[in-house]
């Protein structure tokens, strides 16, 4: 999703801006865009192609200066076009009209204004003209209508009038000595340079440039020049006041690591898994509350009940716990999208644990929504998430940090099997301190954990059978999955894969629903794909199979070894190992995520930027 960076220094630092772009580029977009201070004036470069192709116009036009600001744009306001790339550029009215030549701020912009119609009517009857349709323009324009030749003075006062979210970099045409940072709802880091400072909204796309990191808090704004910042926090009664952030050594990785044999980061990462699992769980010696933090036992003694928010995949990831947290640790647990739970009415309840999962630890709806449980009284929180340095750690009392890596195909796979990884923990270190756990159980549920790696790598060597498989999906527009139990959130996760990157309309049903609606839309040209362990639900499964058969739908069932189902007319079988207890479905997504990724080949789409989608989504 939207990226940003910005620098201000004594070298030319369009370089260092692209690079931290491309370091960004994984996460999906759809236009990109640069602009710096040269000669006296603002100058720019946008493109609706890929970065390298922005390197190349920044080159051609001689793009260069020591400071300036940096996007990678997903449009949220206004179609993916030039005009409405960022940075957007104000212009002065009045008298200082005639001044400004190509504009007077420069503004790069994530989130999203909710004001800003009302906003942009005000500017617009005092005379600022729009030359896009982004609610971010209309920032640039408010900024240059308070402005009094004191930038970071400006953005103090433009940021109270903001309704909504938003990470902003500016700079201006008066001012070629600093670059204004400000954040409310939207990530932003400083990177604290020698003798340069710079900003982004990862410190991923510093990576290489500075390790020194201070992370912004809510509402603060940064004034960036050469050797020095300074940074005000959020407007109390008292006015603004300047405030210390710590500066934290951090490791980023660059999010362009090698794609080695592998022909998309998709697949490379659907291989990764069992290392992503093994490092997830690397030395877990015992089940203990404390993997969760030093005060867990403590949160885990005060709760009685569950509430997992999440988006998308990490959605289905807490779908899937909430059957080992019910069934293993016996808690009631309730799983919501973040995005619907933060605007309902809920009853809340102080005794609940509320767990995020989120791949990035950045996604905004879940970040609001966790604000959301902790504003309605429920202050124990825990979250599971990939990114230690995240926003989401950083707000939650407990984590776990899962160790997939960096994840850059949009569709995530490591990620969830690492999530599913830790969440089984936090069942069994719920279950132990509730008493409901023995030493042998924990032994055993040890046992199975440490052998996932090698279970998955005996899944994986599945992938020429779901080759053959997927180039028969190819050619369909349609697709069901089917599942029961702990298995039913892994068919939602296996079809909502199949939609992401081959744009194949699937749906996800428990399969005892089929015949409450679904049933009418089996034919023969409805391939019906089916999870199918060996577990308490196999007969009852077996059953809704007929019901598939006897209205001539085709079945490719994934099945166990000792499901005793076999191939024959209309039923195609791919056989997984010998069932895996309750870790099964970290077994069962994996057979599912290469159907995904080669029927996506298969068709020729964009596996690792599908259309339309992003990867931290960061916006609401
Ligand atoms: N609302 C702005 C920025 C969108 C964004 O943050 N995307 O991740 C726009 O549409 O340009």
């Amino acid at each position: 999703m939207c990226g940003i960076v910005g620098a201000v220094s004594q070298r030319n630092i369009v370089p260092i801006l692209l690079q931290g772009l491309q370091r960004l580029e994984y996460r999906g977009y759809d236009s990109c865009g640069v602009a710096v201070h040269q000669g006296g004036e603002l100058k720019r470069a946008r493109s609706t192609a890929r970065v390298t192709e922005l390197d190349a116009q920044v080159h051609q036009d001689g793009i260069e200066g020591f400071i300036g600001i940096a996007h990678t744009r997903w449009a949220t306001h206004g179609a993916p076009a030039v005009h409405n790339a960022h940075p957007h550029f104000s212009h002065g009215v009045g008298a200082d009209a005639q001044s400004s030549k190509a504009g007077r701020i420069a503004l790069v912009h994530n989130g999203i204004i909710e004001n800003h119609d009302e906003l942009r009517a005000e500017l617009q009857a005092r005379g600022y003209v729009f030359n896009s349709q982004t609610d971010t323009e209309v920032i640039a324009h408010l900024v240059d209508s308070l402005y009094q030749h004191d930038l970071f003075e400006a953005v103090l006062q433009a940021i109270q009038r903001l309704k909504g979210a938003y990470a902003i970099a500016v700079f201006c045409r008066e001012e070629p000595q600093r670059v204004i940072g400000a954040r409310a709802g939207s990530p932003l880091v400083l990177g604290v340079g020698q003798g340069e400072n710079f900003l982004a909204s990862d410190a991923m796309a510093l990576a290489g440039v500075t390790d020194q990191i201070v992370y912004l808090d809510e509402g603060d704004v940064v004034d960036l020049q050469q050797g020095k910042y300074w940074i005000s926090g959020r407007k109390t009664e008292g006015g603004f006041a300047r405030v210390e952030r710590p500066v934290k050594t951090v490791h980023a990785h660059s999010g362009a690591a090698e794609l080695g044999p592998y022909r998309h980061y998709m697949q490379k990462e659907i291989f990764e898994q069992p290392r992503a699992i093994g490092d997830t769980l690397e030395g877990i010696a015992g089940i203990t509350p404390d993997l969760f933090g030093d005060d867990a036992y403590r949160v885990f003694q005060s709760i009685d009940k569950v509430l997992i928010l999440a988006c998308g995949t990490s959605y289905y990831s807490g779908c899937t716990a909430k059957y080992w947290l019910e069934s293993i640790a016996k808690m009631p647990t309730q799983v919501e999208i973040a995005s619907e739970y933060r605007y309902r009415d809920s009853v809340p309840d102080p005794k609940t644990l509320i767990v995020t999962i989120s791949q990035s630890g950045e996604t905004a709806d879940t970040l609001a929504a966790l604000k959301h449980a902790r504003s309605l009284g429920m202050a124990q929180t825990l979250t599971i998430c990939n990114v230690s340095t995240s926003a989401m750690v950083r707000e939650c009392k407990l984590a776990y940090i899962t160790r997939a890596g960096v994840e850059i195909g949009v569709a995530s796979t490591k990620a969830f099997t690492s999530q599913l990884a830790g969440l089984f923990l936090l069942t069994l270190a719920l279950a132990q301190s509730r008493g409901l756990l023995s030493e042998a159980e924990e032994a055993e549920h040890l046992k199975a954990m440490r052998h996932l790696p090698v279970a998955l790598q005996a899944v994986l060597a599945l992938e020429p059978q779901v080759i053959a498989w997927a180039e028969e999906f190819a050619s369909k527009e349609n697709a069901l999955f089917l599942g029961r139990g702990l298995h039913y959130p892994i068919a939602l996760e296996g079809a909502l894969k199949l939609k992401e990157i081959s744009y194949i309309h699937a749906e996800a049903y428990p399969a005892g629903e089929l015949k409450h609606g679904p049933l009418a839309l089996v034919t023969a040209q409805m391939p019906v794909v089916t999870i199918a362990p060996n577990d308490a639900l196999l007969e009852k499964l077996k059953s809704n199979l007929q019901e598939v058969r006897a209205r001539g739908g085709e079945l490719y069932v994934f099945a166990d070894g000792d499901t005793k189902i076999e191939s024959g007319p209309g039923l195609h079988v791919i056989r997984m190992p010998e069932h895996y207890g309750p870790l099964s479905p970290i077994l069962h997504v994996v057979p599912l995520q290469l159907l995904a990724y080669h029927t996506a080949c298969a068709r020729g789409t964009d596996v690792d930027k599908p259309r339309n989608l992003a990867k931290s989504v960061t916006v609401e």
